[in-house]
């Protein structure tokens, strides 16, 4: 594959036949996206858990959570003519979107970064309340003096908003409740201060003026955010022409900031890609990939729930070398390396 990643050999690392679902009657339709973190000597994963019932030849069937937290299974005719079923992962029904599947978020462990298994001694994190009942997705997790903190796509019938728990044990949370409100997703804090303040990435979208931009917010206290600044757009005709978004925090090099972010075009198309940023104003962009750093291209990128996607909100790095996972396919969890080296000498 023509790009800088070294794909895992045992890609897939997690795919939906492997855990069970969260409930009977749902199956798990996808695994995808997850946050990375290091805690108790261990890698670890929280990895987006999609469901959705067996799906009929007639209907289209979707979980959705009751703002008391029971589930309810909706049912639509395939021939009805007030759906709108073209995209799998979001379908319209009478004017009004739904997800075609209800997501919560599972922690899995690895003494290898390679082979992860659930750990019954911390359990899932679902959706709760009237601002994620369409589930929590994509969580990023981001470690700062001592706490670690957790900003996920909370989903609604109000719309894609950031979430935001932190938690020092990963058994015990406080929820900060949303931290961006709709339309918003793809947060990521930065893992320091920087002169004083938090830093976060956030994905506001304005669907007529504007569009799908990368923005840098600060905050004093890590839940009041402000200073907002837009730091990178789509670009037309080039593969992140239709939408970009932040991957996981920035990582902190000798010449600034590196995110890596992902980017896609019209075609719904996601690539991997790399900002650098100015370590003393990160809202200064130094450099921008030209070309994708990663691509869909293994199979397991090209075939899946939603094909050719590659998409990451968690790394790790340790010296050169950066470990991403990601979602493939809209529906695996896979692992890749970097050298961080390499991906600065692409970058102007
Ligand atoms: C987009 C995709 C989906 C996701 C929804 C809501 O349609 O990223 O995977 O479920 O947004 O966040």
């Amino acid at each position: 594959m023509p790009d800088l990643a070294t794909r895992f050999p045992a890609n897939p690392l997690l795919k939906p036949g492997d855990i069970t679902a969260s409930m009977p009657g749902l199956k798990v339709a996808c695994l995808l996206n997850p946050g990375v973190f290091s805690f108790n000597g261990k890698t670890w994963l929280i990895v987006r858990v999609a469901e959705r019932p067996e799906q009929s030849k007639i209907h289209v069937s979707f979980p959705v959570l009751q703002p008391d937290g029971k589930m309810m299974i909706r049912e639509i005719l395939l021939n009805d003519p007030d759906l709108i079923a073209t995209d799998a992962r979001v379908i319209n029904y009478q004017g009004v979107d739904f997800l075609t599947t209800l997501s919560h978020l599972r922690l899995f462990s690895s003494d290898d970064g390679i082979h992860f298994k659930e750990d019954p001694d911390y359990p899932a994190i679902y959706g709760t309340g009237s601002l994620e009942t369409f589930g929590i997705e994509d969580c990023r997790v981001s470690f700062l003096e001592g706490t670690y903190y957790l900003t996920y796509t909370a989903v609604s019938e109000n719309g894609v908003a950031v979430g935001m728990k932190t938690t020092t044990d990963w058994k015990n949370y406080h929820s900060a409740g949303l931290i961006f409100p709709p339309h918003n997703k793809d947060c990521a804090i930065f893992e320091e201060r920087v002169n004083g303040s938090y830093y976060a990435f956030h994905r506001p979208s304005s669907p007529t003026l504007g569009g799908n931009y990368i923005w840098l917010a600060s905050s004093p206290d890590s839940i009041h955010w402000g200073q907002h600044q837009c730091i990178a757009k789509s670009r037309p005709g080039m593969w992140d022409s239709a939408r970009v978004g932040a991957g996981a925090a920035p990582i902190k090099t000798a010449h600034g900031w590196l995110a890596i972010y992902h980017g896609a075009d019209a075609m719904h198309r996601y690539c991997l890609g790399a900002l650098l940023l100015d370590l003393q104003d990160p809202a200064k962009v130094l450099s921008r990939s030209h070309l994708p750093i990663m691509e869909p291209g293994a199979a397991y990128e090209l075939t899946g729930f939603f094909g050719h996607v590659v998409f990451t909100n968690g790394h790790l790095v340790n010296g050169d070398q950066l470990t991403i996972y990601y979602g493939a396919a809209d529906e695996y969890v896979c692992g890749a390396s970097f050298s961080i080296q390499e991906i600065l000498n692409t970058l102007d």
